[in-house]
């Protein structure tokens, strides 16, 4: 099959709010963005994913759209994200939208209308009950809410000021179609779609995800607005699984050109319990969930290669090490482990760096709205606080969203103002200008990994395969296409171990360590180290 654009492709995810402050409000903003450029143009990335710069109340952090149209003006103004999309187009940059249409915020004019009685216009816009049922939020207690003026319970699947819409009314279908094509119409590359497999709820059947028009809708979605238009469009799927991720991403049915599936993300916590109760990881489930996708995604398929995001803790400190200079090797050696595979890669900003989670001990340090409400939850429920704070420091958003470390100034250079957040104190370490000042820093690494899939289709194309799984230690792989191999072996863990292969003809692509420990037919790995080779017959 013709190779897509988006298939060639690295993505780095910006959340605006902490990526720079270009005016000292302590806020990050578009215009901040603009002057980075140079800085992504070095990583060598293809597009940028926007989190949410919409009107919002911020309650979700954008998440909660008042206005599909209109920019947060604590983020800039129309003509400033204009100028984004221009200046990225310039340097070969797509920049892709965060598309939020399960819910909007309850400040939306839709739901101030909705909400006045029941026989007004847009009423049916959302989705009301007489009497709620056991349908809880994701961020903790009942999915419904009173209004008086209606008599009547709203839906919610987040916080009770991101109201559900309802997409069974074909009227509001086609103005969440009449929004997309506006912002298509400004030139974007594509779109990020929140929890897009939520839309098809039947809440009295007490179905969330994947519900029966589910992909009928999508298919529509795609007709009205980006079908035949080449853009990227990634849904966020935490409901897909193997058996039915490829009705949203087999080109055939014309839905979307892939998702983010979240199997992996799972792994470390007790199965059926809430994901801030933890486990350690099994590094062998970890190699059968990631290997089970890309054969999932072999052939009418694609996969998106993510670690983290604005919602996940931090890689490195995840299933790497955060702790003195195995904070580097370890950055790396994941970097490698994923960029190695089939698939879209998706960097979120300050990976690159080897960014770390937040450690603090004041609740009032983590200002998400989830953290906010589980905390309160789990000291209901009889966790202790430092229980609790235990699950924060792993798995809490706010890990992701401290502001980006770009130097050694103050406030980590992301402001010359009052953060909006605090800042990792771990900065004066862990910073950007150090990492372009060291040819050996994890941001050449991903530089080379991301100029690696531009070169070698090998990489983009060729079929995956796992090697040696019952290896407790180390995570390896292969790929082939025609008479190219590529290898990837990673020493997950902090021991050495030793390795049995034949690396003879084989050229190193790149590694983490600036040689190699390798004496007849036994490759020596040492703390977190990794390689990619490859041969060329
Ligand atoms: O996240 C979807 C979602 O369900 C998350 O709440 C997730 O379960 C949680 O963060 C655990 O990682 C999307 C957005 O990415 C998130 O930022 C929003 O809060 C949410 O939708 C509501 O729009
Ligand atoms: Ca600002």
């Amino acid at each position: 099959m013709e190779e897509k654009w988006w298939q060639s492709s690295v993505v780095y995810q910006i959340y605006p709010r902490s990526f720079y402050d270009s005016n000292q409000d302590g806020i990050g903003d578009i215009p901040g963005i603009i002057e980075k450029l140079d800085y992504l143009a070095e990583l060598g990335i293809d597009v940028i994913w926007l989190n949410p710069v919409f009107q919002s109340p911020n309650v979700d952090n954008g998440y909660d759209i008042s206005d599909y149209e209109a920019v947060n003006p604590e983020y800039g103004t129309m003509e400033d994200l204009r100028l984004l999309i221009k200046k990225c187009r310039a340097r070969g940059i797509k920049v892709i939208l965060d598309l939020v249409v399960n819910h909007t915020s309850d400040q939306h004019v839709w739901f101030q209308e909705a909400k006045k009685s029941a026989d007004n216009p847009y009423h049916d816009y959302y989705i009301w009950r007489k009497e709620p049922n056991d349908l809880m939020s994701n961020f903790g207690g009942s999915a419904w809410e009173y209004v008086p003026e209606v008599d009547q319970y709203y839906l919610h699947f987040y916080s009770r000021q991101q109201p559900d819409l309802n997409w069974e009314n074909p009227r509001m279908r086609q103005d969440i179609y009449k929004m997309m094509n506006f912002w298509i119409h400004e030139g974007i590359g594509g779109f990020r779609m929140d929890v897009i497999d939520l839309i098809g709820k039947v809440p009295d059947q007490n179905i969330k995800e994947n519900g029966p028009h589910l992909h009928e809708y999508l298919q529509e979605m795609a007709r009205e607005t980006y079908g035949e238009k080449d853009l990227l469009t990634v849904g966020e799927t935490w409901g897909a699984a193997a058996e039915n991720a490829k009705l949203f991403c087999d080109p055939r049915r014309k839905e979307l050109s892939m998702i983010f599936q979240f199997e992996q993300i799972n792994l470390d916590k007790v199965k059926g319990k809430h994901r801030w109760d933890l486990k350690e990881l099994d590094m062998i489930e970890l190699k059968d969930v990631l290997s089970k996708w890309q054969s999932v995604m072999e052939n009418n398929g694609w996969n998106s290669l993510f670690w983290n995001n604005h919602d996940l803790p931090r890689i490195v400190s995840r299933w790497g090490n955060d702790h003195g200079k195995y904070r580097v090797l370890s950055a790396k050696m994941l970097a490698i482990l994923l960029h190695g595979m089939k698939g879209t890669p998706y960097i979120y900003q300050g990976e690159e760096i080897g960014m770390t989670n937040f450690y603090s001990d004041d609740i009032s340090d983590y200002p998400d709205i989830e953290t906010q409400q589980v905390y309160k939850e789990r000291l209901d429920q009889g966790f202790s606080k430092e229980d609790i704070l235990r699950s924060i420091h792993k798995k809490a958003r706010d890990n992701g969203r401290t502001p980006m470390q770009w130097s050694q100034a103050e406030n980590a250079g992301f402001t010359k103002g009052v953060p909006w957040m605090k800042v990792n104190p771990n900065y004066q370490q862990v910073n950007a200008a150090d990492c372009l000042e060291h040819k050996d820093s994890i941001f050449y690494t991903y530089q080379t990994l991301i100029r690696l899939r531009k070169e070698s289709r090998v990489l983009r194309q060729g079929t995956y395969r796992l090697i040696d799984r019952e290896n407790p230690n180390i995570f390896s792989y292969e790929r082939i296409l025609e008479n190219q191999k590529i290898m990837v072996i990673c020493n997950f863990y902090q021991e050495e171990t030793k390795y049995e292969v034949s690396l003879e003809g084989a050229r190193v692509l790149t590694a983490n360590y600036p040689d190699m420990e390798y004496r007849s037919g036994i490759l020596c790995l040492r703390a977190y180290e990794a390689v990619m080779l490859i041969w060329e017959k």
